[in-house]
C-alpha cells in the first residue's frame, strides 16, 4: 500500500513492515499532519518483500523524499536495510513485540554498524520519531521552523499549567 496524504509531493515517507503496525506508525502521519507536512504511508517488509523495499529506498531520493520514518517489530531489519539503500536521514521506530517486549525490535534497529546509521527512538515512539523529521526537515525551511519554534512554546506553556496545578 502507498498512500499520498495530499496533492502536494511527499517530503516524508512513513514505512512500516506490516499493517499490524499502522496503529503504531499513524501517530507519526498525525505529527505530519499538524505541521502540514505532506508524507506517504507504505506497507512493505525488508523480509517478505524485499525487492519492493530495494525500489523504494533507491529511488526515495530522486522521488523528492527529505526523510524516511520506518517503523518495524521483531527481527526489525527495515530501518536498517532502508538506511543501506539510501542517503536521506533513516529515522527507526522499534515497534513493540508480544514475545520479547520491544527489546528485540529496539535492539535490532539500534545497533547498526559505524557508517549506516538509522536513528532510533524508543519502543512505540512513533511521536518523537516524527518530530525529529520535522526537526530535520526545518532546517531548511523557515515556516517548518516557526510551527516547530511555536510547538515547543506551548509545550513549555503546557509544562507550566502542570506545575501551577500542583502549587495549589
Ligand atoms: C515485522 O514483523 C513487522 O514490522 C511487524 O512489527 C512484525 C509482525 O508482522 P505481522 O506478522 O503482524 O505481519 O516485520
Amino acid at each position: 500500500m502507498t498512500t499520498p496524504s495530499n496533492d502536494s509531493s511527499p517530503l516524508v515517507g512513513i514505512l512500516m513492515g506490516s499493517d499490524s503496525d499502522f496503529d503504531i506508525m499513524k501517530e507519526a502521519a498525525s505529527v505530519f499532519d499538524e505541521f502540514n507536512i505532506p508524507y506517504e504511508v507504505s506497507v512493505i517488509s525488508a523480509h517478505r518483500t524485499p525487492k519492493e523495499l530495494e525500489r523504494y529506498a533507491t529511488n526515495a531520493k530522486d522521488n523528492g523524499l527529505k526523510v524516511i520514518i520506518a517503523g518495524a517489530g521483531g527481527a526489525a531489519h527495515l530501518p536498517g536495510v532502508t538506511a543501506a539503500l539510501t542517503v536521506l536521514p533513516v529515522i527507526g521506530v522499534p515497534i513493540f513485540s508480544k514475545k520479547l517486549n520491544g527489546q528485540d525490535s529496539l535492539y535490532s534497529i539500534v545497533q547498526m554498524p559505524a557508517g549506516i546509521p538509522v536513528a532510533t527512538v524508543g519502543i512505540d515512539n512513533a511521536r518523537n520519531g516524527a518530530l525529529m523529521a520535522v526537526q530535520i526537515l526545518a532546517l531548511t525551511d523557515p515556516s517548518i521552523m516557526s510551527s516547530l519554534e511555536g510547538f515547543r512554546t506551548k509545550l513549555a506553556e503546557a509544562s507550566r499549567m502542570k506545575n501551577r496545578k500542583v502549587q495549589e
